[in-house]
């Protein structure tokens, strides 16, 4: 095994996942607005440092995604985030991409940047404790999107970040996340997702990634969350594992699924069902954002001195999604 499938493994293996923390300052001010909380760099440390020290992170967490501002921050009692996060076993991870734009050429389309002096960032970074990393492409599904400009760049992007990365020792992440808004079928998602996939491999091998060093980090084939089409989980799951029958290459130790806007209970059964009906060689489990974080920020919302209440939603919920990584959730587990 190389140094970088033993990080992959690490972090994805015996019912483990990914906690996706790696909100840039936007976002987070979104999410915590929603809930009536400022968003200042304070709030953002202590609802994180809150969830980086629960109980479930030593046996359900294997890395936590961070964002810039995060890796730089320091506990109460002086201690680094990455060091926090490492005293449970996990890996500290870190967003090396610097944000999705609009494409040239096609404005309602995307593509990530970042690119630029990321050799050197990636050397802080891991000074700073960081063991693996996250890219994000992302595309929106329409009859004429993603367009082959929007596939193409895209893949090339997270190509060289992957190769960077593995340069300087560290997991790339690769997530080429296509939305669920819009009125598309599943079907459409699966044909789209799946030709995305393929040429982010094709490039992946053009650049000379070693594909068992990676952790694929695609979103669920689902209808769209404006369609009439309403499919079971079941049906998901199926059509989630064909994509990733016909799009991963066999090298790649495993598969993180990003939640992508779907509840919490959602992201739940689906992962249960792809693993109960798993007719691949992959690894199938969670990097979750806001189907590991959402109950929890509720509650902590509702008074954020209570540690012990938020930790006790996030202790359930990544229990929950574990059980789910070993095909062994259920409905009975997830209300007891
Ligand atoms: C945690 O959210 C990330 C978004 O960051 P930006 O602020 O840069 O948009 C996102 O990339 C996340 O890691 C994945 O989409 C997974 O999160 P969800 O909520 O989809 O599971």
């Amino acid at each position: 095994m190389s140094e970088l499938n033993k990080i992959a493994m690490k972090l994805i293996s015996s019912g483990k996942g990914i906690l996706a923390a790696d909100e840039s300052n936007g976002t987070m001010t979104k999410r915590l607005e929603a809930v009536n909380i400022n968003s200042t760099s304070e709030n953002r440390l202590l609802f994180r440092e809150t969830l980086f020290s629960s109980e479930s992170m030593r046996e359900y967490i294997g890395g936590v995604i961070l964002y810039d501002e995060t890796i730089r921050q320091k506990t109460k009692s002086g201690k680094s985030i990455s060091d926090l996060i490492s005293s449970s076993g996990a890996l500290p991870g870190i967003k090396v991409d610097t944000g999705a734009k609009d494409l040239a050429n096609s404005h309602e389309e995307k593509i990530t940047e970042g690119l630029d002096g990321l050799r050197e960032r990636l050397k802080e970074y891991y000074d700073l404790g960081a063991r693996f990393t996250k890219w994000r492409g992302v595309y929106n599904i329409t009859e004429k999107y993603p367009s082959k400009l929007a596939i193409h760049s895209n893949a090339q992007a997270l190509a060289r970040y992957a190769a960077l990365v593995q340069e300087n020792n560290m997991v790339p992440i690769v997530e080429p996340e296509l939305l669920m808004d819009g009125d598309h079928s599943a079907e459409t998602c699966l044909i789209k997702t799946s030709e995305v996939i393929k040429k982010c491999f094709e490039e992946l091998i053009l650049h000379k990634v070693d594909l068992s060093g990676i952790i694929l980090k695609p979103n669920m084939i689902l209808s769209g969350n404006q369609s009439k089409e309403k499919i079971s989980s079941e049906e998901i799951s199926k059509k989630t594992l064909e994509c990733i029958n016909n799009s991963v290459p066999t090298e790649v130790p495993g598969i993180a699924f990003l939640s992508g806007g779907q509840s919490e209970i959602d992201a739940t059964e689906n992962l249960n069902l792809i693993n109960k009906n798993n007719n691949t060689k992959f690894i199938m489990t969670y990097s979750y954002g806001r189907a590991l974080q959402q109950g929890a920020l509720k509650v902590w919302s509702k008074n954020t001195k209570d540690v012990q209440a938020t930790q006790n939603i996030f202790n359930h919920r990544a229990k929950m999604c574990s059980l789910a990584a070993l095909g062994k959730w259920s409905k009975e587990l997830e209300n007891k």
